[in-house]
């Protein structure tokens, strides 16, 4: 068996951001012309009227304070609210490959190695552009790497889960070094005109190197000590676009085929799940949630990371312990926990003992501890 680490990560930044205040006021735009197109429904009581958002309660709900898009004025615009996409020709790169081609060239630069000393290729993300080809092999091939790819797809635990497949890969054999990539293009499949989700989201996309111990030359190496995944089967987030929906004759456009959640629920059944599963890996490997120097955990929520900390340590999560992204980033969906690794470890020393964790739907939830070497 290969000890096996992490030598570099990359991350692509989409070029917008959209503030809150923006946010809010195209929202509160799109309530106004709704409510009066709708005027005499609501004044017959056969119709509520669309409430205003508001950015007190965006931040002091989520911590979210912006997000970044790839395309930001078909989002703000009321009479469309979601992004201006083009078709492109079968011939040229797809958006989703393009942002991992990115994001990959970032990581391989940090990790010292050449697209073509990566043999496997994993794009894991919450939602794929198209069925197939999959997206892992035209990023491949775009980037001249060898070996295999393959999409696959556990929504907000993406990340870890293709993680813990590259590390298996690479401890026994079969591959020597692999390129995870978690492009996210969640401006995509959030529904903008809904007041309780439509301030959660954002896009990037995060690519890291998994590499045998042995041929890793970066400055930068993190010795995976160990990978564990667990899911349990929940309704509470919910998307049902997909390729039955033609032949069920039903309405592309009906509010199901868009991310759908149960947020309270989310929050107060995926806290207890988090903590204990981290606590289980830890004790699995000899370890105590005070022994971890930091904790990069999956960014959806301010609340819900502080809760998961509290249970763990018995004490309030400060930066220093568990780093926020999601102020600046929101919700990336798989890439949350990676883009807070990729940004918030250069301080830590040789030794320092860390968890990457993800949750989310499914319910799923995957950590990866590692060691600073
Ligand atoms: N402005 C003003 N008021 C609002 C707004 C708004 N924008 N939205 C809701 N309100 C109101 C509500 O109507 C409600 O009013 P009332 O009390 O009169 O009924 C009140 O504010 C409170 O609403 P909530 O109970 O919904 O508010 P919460 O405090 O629960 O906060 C959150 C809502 C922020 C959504 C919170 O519940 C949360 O973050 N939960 C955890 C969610 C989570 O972790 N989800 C994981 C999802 S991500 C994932 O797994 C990946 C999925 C795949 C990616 C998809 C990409 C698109």
């Amino acid at each position: 068996m290969n000890n096996v680490v992490i030598s570099g990560t990359g991350l692509y930044q989409p070029p917008n951001t959209i503030s809150n205040a923006e946010l809010v006021e195209a929202f509160n735009r799109y309530a106004d012309l709704q409510n009066e197109q709708n005027a005499a429904a609501i004044a017959a009581g056969e119709r509520q009227p669309v409430p205003h958002s508001s950015v007190e309660f965006i931040e002091k709900a989520s911590g979210i304070k912006q997000r970044y898009v790839i395309e930001k004025d078909g989002v703000l615009d009321p009479a469309r609210m979601y992004p201006r996409f083009e078709s492109r020709p079968d011939e040229q790169l797809s958006l989703m490959a393009e942002i991992a081609v990115d994001a990959a060239k970032k990581a391989l630069a940090a990790a010292n190695k050449k697209p073509e000393d990566v043999d496997a290729v994993l794009c894991a993300a919450a939602n794929m552009q198209r069925a197939y080809p999959a997206m892992a092999i035209e990023i491949q091939q775009a980037l001249g790497a060898g070996g295999y790819g393959f999409d696959m797809n556990v929504a907000c635990s993406s990340a870890t889960f293709a993680i813990e497949q590259a590390v298996n890969a690479v401890k026994s054999g079969t591959a020597n070094c692999v390129l995870v990539v978690n492009p996210e293009i969640t401006s995509a499949h959030l529904e903008w005109r809904d007041r309780d989700c439509h301030f959660i989201f954002g896009d990037v996309c995060t690519a890291v190197i998994i590499e045998r111990a042995d041929t890793a030359t970066s400055a930068d190496q993190w010795e995976v000590l160990g990978t564990k995944l667990a899911t349990q089967f929940s309704n509470n987030i919910r998307n049902n676009f997909g390729f039955m929906n033609r032949m069920e004759d039903s309405d592309p456009l009906a509010r199901d085929k868009t991310f759908m959640q149960e947020g309270r629920k989310v929050f107060k059944e995926v806290v207890p799940i988090a903590a204990t599963h981290i606590e289980g890996h830890l004790a699995a490997l000899g370890q105590e949630p005070t022994n971890v120097r930091r904790f990069w955990l999956h960014q959806a929520n301010q609340g819900m990371n502080q809760f998961v900390i509290k249970k763990l340590v018995g004490a309030d999560a400060g930066d220093d312990v568990a780093p926020l992204i999601l102020d600046e980033y929101a919700n990336t969906a798989s890439a949350g926990s990676v883009i807070a690794f990729h940004e918030h470890r250069a301080d830590l020393k040789s030794g320092d003992l860390g968890v990457i964790c993800s949750f989310g739907a499914g319910y799923s939830v995957g950590s990866v501890i590692v060691r600073k070497r």
